[in-house]
């Protein structure tokens, strides 16, 4: 929060009180009721005392009108996707271009917008000549391109907030070594922050970062580090979560608790980049499950005080950074192409209309799942359809492996049938069903069914089983090991082959005691000429190293052993 003392007396002052009246006004002269149902976004949002925002590019905004338009109707803050970047802004030393950062305040001003400032020191897109220097003049080149940037807009009312420094962590929770902290050291940060607090004393100062939507290392680091700056007095006033989230690698359930650990801290918290991609190409599934983590996320700001407001990092598929940087992604973003809405731009709709009307009628359970096509690593389970009453409707089925405390899900469906892949050969599942709604409320679980996948192999040598064994896992990384091959023939074996599904996203990055081959999402590993020959009942084993996306917690599944 910003103390009193430190607001300069001024026009910002006055333009903030009457901002406040006509919230005020809009709240009660406009209260969201059915007959708003169609309202944009930022009607509802405000109705909530929430911002909803998107980034925005220059290109499109200068030359597209349907860019522009939903642009100004549906949005009541604007980031600038690149336009206040050190590139964009600074490109030689003492140069600045503010032309794409004024088009950017100048359409946000014209259309009664605040504009979030992205971003004043980042490791990325900041030109080689700042990378060259040395320590001293870097941190008063750093200083001054604050000075010059955050000071430009100081007095201009539309720019209410900057991310001061962006992406500081590791993924493991370490300082980033970037330029910045290997050539000024971990100082240049509360340096950076207390030079925009002078550039431009009201505006809110944020730290802002990617993969610290749920509790993990990374976001338990940044938790420590605004949590001790604020004990030295430096002036972090907010913390950006961006929310670059896949719908194939979960979603962070405990969003909502870790944003409010950190405003237990005493700072503003806020979604600055939200994005839900998929593996390409789109399906009513696939948008089903992305409308529901679109509505999670709204939802948890809306359930936390202390949260802003949620931008959206574009709002068009037709201009999203997703598909250049994840090949194969895409369909990231709440309208299509053709700037038609998506399902996801229902359910952000729906959660910021929902007040407290929203849908918490759950669908009625699944009937008990029946499995068929029942093969070594695969089963088709169909099951009689839910029914939702609620309101939002029926918006898909997850199945689960009864496991005890932590059941793990094995598929998910927008139909009352799926077909599960990567199961392990030669053993008993025992699963069930749970069907969602529009709002995200889980029905209770189905019956359950119980079927054994057929036994792998079983060529001359006879069959084996195959058994991995997480040794240990860090943030964005882990070791399988051991990886127990058994033969279970009555033969011995000459030669083994296990399989196993890599979750997507995942790289091999070693091995031992097998040689491993990766095909799409599928892992080979083959025997050495010394561990291939097992008696009947013997056992050996291999292990191997990956790493995976920061935050993703899946690992591999599916092991299945043949030996011809
Ligand atoms: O969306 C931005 C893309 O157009 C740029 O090419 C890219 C360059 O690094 O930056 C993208 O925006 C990033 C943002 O500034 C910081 N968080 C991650 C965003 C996606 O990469």
């Amino acid at each position: 929060m910003l103390s009193s003392s430190l607001i300069r007396p001024g026009a910002r002052i006055r333009t903030l009180a009457a901002t406040a009246l006509l919230g005020l006004l809009a709240v009660f002269l406009l209260p969201v009721t059915p007959a708003d149902a169609s309202a944009p976004l930022r009607q509802h949002a405000a109705g909530r005392g929430k911002f909803i925002g998107t980034a925005l590019a220059t290109g499109p905004l200068s030359n597209e009108t349907q860019y522009r338009t939903i642009a100004a109707t549906e949005f009541s803050q604007i980031t600038a996707e690149n336009a206040m970047k050190w590139d964009a802004t600074e490109p030689s030393q003492g140069q600045f271009n503010f032309s794409g950062a004024d088009a950017i305040v100048d359409f946000a001003t014209q259309n009664n917008q605040q504009v979030h400032g992205h971003t004043l020191v980042w490791h990325s897109q900041t030109p080689s000549w700042v990378q060259n220097l040395g320590a001293t003049a870097m941190r008063t080149a750093m200083q001054n391109h604050i000075s010059q940037v955050a000071g430009r807009y100081a007095d201009n009312p539309a720019l209410v907030s900057w991310d001061v420094v962006n992406e500081v962590f590791d993924d493991n929770g370490n300082l980033r070594t970037s330029f910045w902290y290997n050539t000024l050291g971990q100082s240049y940060i509360a340096d950076a922050f207390r030079a925009a607090r002078a550039a431009d004393p009201d505006a809110r100062l944020c730290i802002n970062d990617y993969n610290v939507e749920g509790i993990n290392a990374k976001s338990t680091a940044m938790y420590n580090l605004v949590s001790s700056l604020r004990q030295q007095g430096v002036p972090v006033d907010c913390v950006g979560f961006q929310g670059h989230l896949a719908i194939q690698y979960g979603f962070p359930n405990d969003l909502q608790q870790n944003l409010q650990r950190f405003a237990d801290l005493g700072v503003q918290v806020r979604i600055t980049e939200l994005d839900v991609r998929m593996q390409m190409p789109r399906d009513s599934a696939k948008d089903a499950t992305q409308a529901t983590y679109y509505r999670n996320v709204v939802n948890a700001c809306l359930a936390v005080t202390a949260c802003a407001g949620v931008t959206i990092w574009g709002f068009t598929d037709k201009y999203s950074w997703v598909p250049d940087t994840f090949s194969g992604q895409g369909a990231a973003l709440i309208y299509n192409e053709s700037y038609q809405q998506k399902p996801s731009y229902t359910a952000v709709h729906d959660a910021l209309a929902g007040g407290t009307s929203t849908d918490t009628t759950p669908p009625t359970a699944p009937g008990p799942p029946a499995a068929t096509n029942i093969t070594a690593s695969s089963a088709t389970l169909t099951w009689t359809a839910s029914t939702d009453s609620g309101g939002s409707g029926l918006a898909g089925y997850t199945v689960y492996r009864e496991q005890g405390s932590t059941d793990p899900q094995l598929g998910q469906s927008s139909t009352a049938s799926v077909t599960l892949t990567g199961l392990s050969a030669n053993t008993q599942y025992q699963v069930y069903v749970r069907a969602r709604d529009g709002a995200g409320n889980l029905s209770t679980p189905s019956a359950t069914a119980t079927f054994t996948t057929t036994t792998g192999g079983g060529g001359p040598g006879g069959p084996c089983t195959a058994t991995g064994t997480v040794q240990t896992q860090w943030n964005n990384g882990y070791v399988v090991q051991p990886v127990t091959v058994t033969n279970t023939g009555t033969a011995p074996t000459n030669g083994w082959t296990v399989t196993f599904t890599l979750p997507a996203g995942h790289t091999v990055t070693g091995s031992w005691n097998a040689t491993l081959t990766t095909s799409g999402q599928t892992v080979t590993a083959k025997s050495l000429g010394y561990n291939g020959t097992l008696a009947t009942g013997a056992s050996t084993s291999f292990g191997f190293q990956a790493s995976r996306p920061g935050g993703n917690t899946q690992t591999p599944s599916g092991y299945t052993c043949s030996a011809p």
